[in-house]
């Protein structure tokens, strides 16, 4: 009498079961996104967490990461035990060819409670094998570059670890041990700063005497920060070349020796690898945008931006070539050992982590080296949401302390310029002794900052002495230009271009750059933009990436005190209807009053 529903039940409760199951697992993701957006808000400055998502005309999907990620101190309901196990299980083909790995329903409690402990998906990277495979990403003409690596020197590849899972930790050490040519592998250095697990200190002891190659480990027991460890393993490095890599990354075919080869070609250049994505819920592998190189916004965070104009057209003629970068992301990056110390190794007063990147980008560009990005080397890095790590002295502290340290030795008025918007930094600047560090500058005789942001960075988005900076005001209304802050995407910020009130103190929402060539643009390269020909009367304005184009391209008229559009002679004015929210457009110049504009200075230096 029971076999009836029985019998429906083995056909439609595993359908039910699924999409409860399904239905959990969204709301999870929902929670996690708003815990994570809560947090952010809290550090709103200094992080964000913008993965841009696209699939490229070959069908390629691609994200483009960064490396930020926000301070968590506590690991909520994760037991000792918990946090202690190594539950390191593979399954041969979990992840294979780099491929997501799916958690089973009846585990998605499991995997929710011990995505805590890393802020990645620990019970799906515990799936997967040390030596799994991982598909071949770069172009194929790099097969066929590199070839004579019997020849180059031999490397060390440090990796500082703080309480990292085994997996993701050695998922990197074999990713480095099968990808890298043997010729070439001097050793791996591992550097421990200051972990608790359990498993991170005898079992580990014991399993690098087992690896095919020389692996070995430098201990602290006090938290000394990734500056100061890193610094420590390059010390002990016995390799010609210094790898750095984060201790959750994985190498793929022909990373080191393009790495390498670069370096040889010329032992001054800091050579980055192209860094692909390692999503944290599934541990696909994602490979990457390779034309975006390097930089900063006002704060000194650092940016991914579209490659810029020279650079891109020279890069058109050989899409394999190392191109220059105007500053590196820091986590992963080759140097030859002994330019690293000749130029000054790291800053060793920085305090754990962030700024030390910048630091040794202009260091190394102001003093004669260079760095490039070598799209031949992919790397895959474990991109996370929010940050597992405490963050010692805490972390508005730490980084505005390192970052002030950047801006007072290197950047001259811009340093300036970034305490003059930056208070947090400015109370810690005068409390800063830099003077072993600007002993240095001296030393090598490295050249200004300014010769950096000319010539290396010529399409940066700061004030200069031939620029115009400051506020943008519409006689007309009496009120300011402003950068749109709504939501954003990483890389394609757009907007409505706006006025608001005029701000009594010098926000950063209202400050504007005019270069000499009429581009009128703000903080995190975005521009004044309006459509090249007349759309129906009028065309709205819009804030988007700067793109170089003449669309970009304005006149100011300091008689008439219009702003024209460059290419179809029209005058910024606000919109007809008058309403704040439809921002700005260019219409008929007829010199009316709210066609009128003061470019207002103000003092930066
Ligand atoms: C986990 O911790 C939170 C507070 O941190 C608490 O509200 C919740 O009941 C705990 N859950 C379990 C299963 O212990
Ligand atoms: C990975 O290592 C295991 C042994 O630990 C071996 O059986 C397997 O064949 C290896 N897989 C690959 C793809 O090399
Ligand atoms: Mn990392």
């Amino acid at each position: 009498m029971l076999g009836g529903p029985i019998r429906r039940c083995r056909r439609v409760c595993p359908v039910i079961f699924f999409f409860v199951s399904l239905f959990i697992v969204v709301l999870w993701r929902r929670s996690q996104i708003a815990q994570h957006d809560h947090e952010e808000n809290q550090e709103k400055h200094i992080f964000s967490n913008n993965q841009e998502e696209y699939v490229d005309k070959r069908g390629v999907h691609v994200v483009v990461g960064r490396y930020i990620g926000n301070p968590v101190n506590k690991i909520p309901n994760a037991t000792y035990d918990m946090i202690n196990t190594n539950n390191f299980k593979p399954e041969p083909n979990a992840g294979k060819d780099g491929l997501p790995v799916v958690i089973e329903p009846k585990d998605l409690l499991k995997m929710q409670q011990l995505f805590q402990i890393n802020r990645f998906n620990l019970l799906a990277s515990d799936k997967i094998p040390l030596n799994r495979t991982l598909p071949d990403v770069r172009k194929k003409k790099c097969r066929t570059m590199y070839t004579n690596y019997q020849n180059y020197p031999k490397s060390s590849v440090i990796i500082v670890f703080h309480n990292e899972a085994w997996s993701t930790l050695f998922r990197t050490v074999w990713s480095v041990i099968i990808r890298s040519p043997k010729e070439i592998l001097e050793e791996i250095i591992l550097v421990d700063d200051a972990s608790e697990r359990e498993f991170l200190k005898e079992p580990l002891n014991e399993y690098i005497k087992t690896l095919p190659v020389s692996v070995k480990i430098f201990r602290n027991h006090k938290r000394i920060g990734l500056v100061a460890a890193r610094l420590l393993g390059a010390r002990k490095a016995q390799g010609s070349i210094l790898v750095f890599l984060d201790a959750h990354c994985e190498c793929t075919t022909g990373w080191l020796e393009s790495l390498v080869g670069t370096i040889v070609e010329n032992p001054k250049t800091i050579a980055c690898p192209v860094i692909d994505i390692i999503n944290d819920d599934t541990f696909s592998y994602v490979k990457s945008f390779e034309l975006h190189w390097g930089a900063f916004n006002w704060n000194l965070q650092f940016r991914w931006f579209t490659l810029g104009g020279t650079e891109l057209k020279k890069r058109s003629k050989d899409n394999t070539k190392p191109f220059m970068t105007p500053a590196m992301a820091g986590g992963l990056f080759a140097m030859d050992r002994k330019y690293f110390f000749d130029l000054g190794a790291y800053d060793d007063g920085m305090k754990v982590w962030g700024g030390e990147n910048l630091e040794l980008s202009f260091r190394a560009w102001q003093c004669g080296g260079r760095i490039e990005i070598v799209p031949c080397s992919h790397v895959g890095h474990l991109f996370r949401k929010s940050s597992p790590y405490t963050f010692p002295g805490g972390i508005g502290e730490t980084l505005y302390s390192n970052l002030a340290r950047v801006a007072l030795v290197w950047m001259d008025e811009w340093g300036d310029f970034y305490f003059k918007f930056n208070e947090a930094a400015r109370k810690i600047k005068d409390k800063t002794d830099v003077s072993n560090r600007v002993q240095i500058r001296k030393k090598l005789h490295c050249k200004n900052f300014e010769w950096y942001l000319n010539k290396i960075w010529p399409q940066h988005f700061f004030p200069m002495k031939d620029r115009f900076f400051g506020r943008i005001r519409n006689v007309g209304e009496n009120q300011c230009l402003i950068k749109p802050l709504g939501k954003e995407t990483s890389n394609q910020p757009m907007g409505i271009a706006k006025l608001n009130e005029c701000l009594k103190e010098d926000m950063v929402v209202e400050m504007f750059v005019m270069t000499q060539d009429g581009f009128i643009m703000t903080d995190d390269s975005v521009c004044l933009d309006a459509p090249e020909k007349e759309v129906n009367g009028v065309s709205k304005v819009r804030i988007m990436a700067c793109s170089g184009f003449t669309r970009q391209k304005w006149k100011y008229n300091k008689k008439t005190q219009e702003l024209i559009h460059a290419t179809n002679n029209l005058c910024m004015d606000i919109s007809p209807s008058k309403k704040y929210t439809d921002g700005l457009v260019i219409t008929e110049c007829t010199g009316t009053k709210t066609q009128k504009w003061k470019l207002e200075e103000v003092p930066w230096h």
